[in-house]
């Protein structure tokens, strides 16, 4: 049995096959990168559950294959919730990771401590060849941090510091992150359903 991960992001693939792993799905797990003949779908979407259900729509219709997506994202408090579905672009360069922490963290550079909330999100989606489809969400809070710190993980982890932690995500071994993580609680929760629904 075959499961598609509806994603190139090469990071999530890594976590995703951690996390799904732990939960012993029985299913073979496979990137979109084994379907370069399948274009990228436009992320249309106005949240994190159409953006990752429009993904996993795409890639269950093309390869005939269940499939599940992840749109995740960063919301800042002081910013009314951006970058949010925006993470990944938000200084106008899809995935420079660098860049897009950079311009967030000049955005903030005034806001004080206090007022430095912040969560990662993240929405998972099961399609089926059939259409049949479902979500679930994550997320992850804690506060922003004034300069990056840490070599793990990626996008905004060197940042965001959980609530309880006295370390960014960045510091997190791998396994303690997924513990914790939105796309660690979104997954682990659709696995019961991945199971009941390919039986
Ligand atoms: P796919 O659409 O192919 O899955 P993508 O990287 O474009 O890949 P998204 O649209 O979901 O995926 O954007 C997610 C962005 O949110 C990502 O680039 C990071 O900037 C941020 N992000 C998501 N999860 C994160 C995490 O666990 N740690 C740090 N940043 C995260
Ligand atoms: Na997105």
């Amino acid at each position: 049995r075959r499961l598609v991960l509806a994603t190139r992001n090469a990071y999530k693939i890594t976590e995703l096959r951690s996390i799904l792993g732990e939960v012993g799905l029985d299913a073979e797990l496979v990137g979109a990168d084994a379907y370069p003949e399948v274009p990228d779908v436009k992320e249309t979407g106005v949240t994190f559950a159409e953006n990752a259900l429009l993904k996993a729509h795409a890639l269950a219709q093309a390869t005939g294959h269940p499939a599940i997506a992840d749109d995740s994202g960063l919301c800042v408090d002081v910013l009314g919730g951006a970058p949010g579905i925006f993470s990944a672009r938000w200084s106008g360069r899809h995935g420079d990771d660098r860049a897009n922490l950079e311009l967030l963290l000049a955005q903030i550079s005034d806001v004080p401590d206090e007022h430095r909330g912040a969560h990662f999100a993240c929405a998972a989606a099961l399609v089926l060849p059939d259409g049949t489809e479902r979500v679930v969400s994550g997320r992850l809070t804690g506060t922003l941090r004034h300069e990056p710190v840490g070599g793990g993980g990626f996008g905004y982890d060197p940042i965001l510091q959980p609530y309880g932690e006295t370390r960014t995500c960045a510091e997190l071994d791998p396994e303690e992150k997924n513990a914790i993580s939105h796309r660690g609680k979104a997954f682990r929760a659709i696995a019961p359903i991945v199971r009941e629904l390919l039986g």
